[in-house]
């Protein structure tokens, strides 16, 4: 039995979203962030960093949003096209935009909005760091802007968990008003046209709708 723990966030809708593209008949334990759910001893025991998603697939425990997406389209759908076969130079590029989009769009500008912003009671008041944020935010864009203008996804000619990972933090600077150009809206108005999306979407905000981003 494979489970997925976690909901309301662009985090574990990552997680979802790929479960769904793959049809996988899994279960889903929709804790959300901050609510303590996080911090009981059943969830440390899975995951001692306290945060979602994680995957759990029969004994085998898995955290981190993109290893996850990877793991599952790897592990359950090997000829569905989801991952670039590994070893493959599709595979590099995979992996390329994967870390991009974690630690340049996700980690260092988004991350610290949300921090920053909503979290600020938890995290502290940071204007400076909000500003830098938005500004690098808007440069480290264009990285995929540029890819998009003439290509319908990020890795060869088709869908796969890089779009997953990208379409997430494109939603979720949209929910902050950041600026985005017509040919990322474009992309992500497609992206969020897939049925897997629209059906992992309404899952993962059951939890808490209001919440925005992560
Ligand atoms: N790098 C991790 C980040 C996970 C993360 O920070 N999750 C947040 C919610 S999006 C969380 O679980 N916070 C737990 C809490 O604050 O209770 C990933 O991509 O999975």
């Amino acid at each position: 039995m494979i489970t997925v723990w976690g909901g309301g966030t662009a985090r574990t809708l990552r997680a979802h979203w790929m479960a769904h593209e793959l049809g996988l008949d899994y279960q889903s334990k929709l804790v959300g962030p901050r609510t303590g759910e996080t911090r009981t001893p059943e969830f440390t025991a899975l995951n001692a960093k306290g945060k979602i998603p994680v995957l759990v697939d029969g004994g085998f425990v898995l955290t981190e949003s993109a290893a996850i997406v990877t793991y599952l389209a790897d592990a359950y759908g090997p000829d569905a096209g989801l991952t670039p076969k590994p070893g493959s130079r599709e595979r590099a590029r995979y992996n390329e935009w994967l870390a991009y989009v974690q630690m340049e769009l996700d980690a260092h500008t988004l991350y610290v909005l949300r921090k920053h912003q909503d979290l600020a009671a938890l995290y502290g008041e940071a204007p400076a760091a909000v500003e830098t944020a938005i500004k690098g935010f808007a440069k480290q864009i264009a990285f995929a802007e540029g890819r998009l203008r003439d290509h319908a996804y990020l890795v060869g000619e088709r869908f796969t968990g890089a779009d997953i990972m990208l379409t997430s933090c494109l939603l979720w600077a949209a929910a902050y008003k950041v600026d985005l150009a017509p040919a990322l809206h474009d992309y992500a108005d497609r992206q969020t046209s897939r049925p897997a999306y629209r059906s992992a979407a309404q899952l993962n905000s059951s939890v808490n709708p209001r919440r925005k981003g992560a």
